[in-house]
């Protein structure tokens, strides 16, 4: 290629390129572009991950009180023998209606035992079965 062309489209580039105005939609265009993908993205993960976290923390909550409930020792090693708080068991229930699948899922997860099993010796009979009809 013949150098002085190759000069001329050089020289009128970089005047393009230079003029402040150019450099300011491009700039400007460039910035909304990333802001508005980026935004929503982020604002997208941002809800999603706030969703997961209370939900998670909610039923982390309600396994963690049905233990306390059920040890109020808080020795793992006495909950056969240390009793139980039927009173927060029922309050429990009533939180616990319509996610018993997911509170129980982390409840098993957490201290390696069902929490339907866990119930069973824990209250007797009536109270068990009372508890299952308010979490149903
Ligand atoms: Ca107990």
């Amino acid at each position: 290629m013949n150098p002085l062309i190759v000069r001329k489209v050089a020289s009128g580039a970089k005047k393009v390129f230079t003029n402040k105005y150019v450099i300011i939609a491009i700039i400007v265009i460039i910035s909304l572009w990333i802001l508005k993908g980026g935004i929503t993205k982020l604002i997208r993960s941002y809800k999603e991950k706030q969703f997961d976290k209370n939900e998670a923390k909610d039923y982390n909550q309600l396994a963690q009180q049905y233990r306390a409930a059920a040890n109020p020792s808080g020795s793992d090693w006495m909950i056969d023998w240390d009793g139980t708080d039927e009173e927060a068991i029922e309050r429990l229930g009533y939180q616990t209606k319509g996610h018993l699948a997911s509170v129980a899922a982390v409840y098993k997860q957490k201290f390696h035992e069902t929490l339907t099993d866990r119930l069973r010796k824990e209250l007797d009979t009536d109270e068990f079965q009372n508890w299952r009809n308010i979490v149903d």
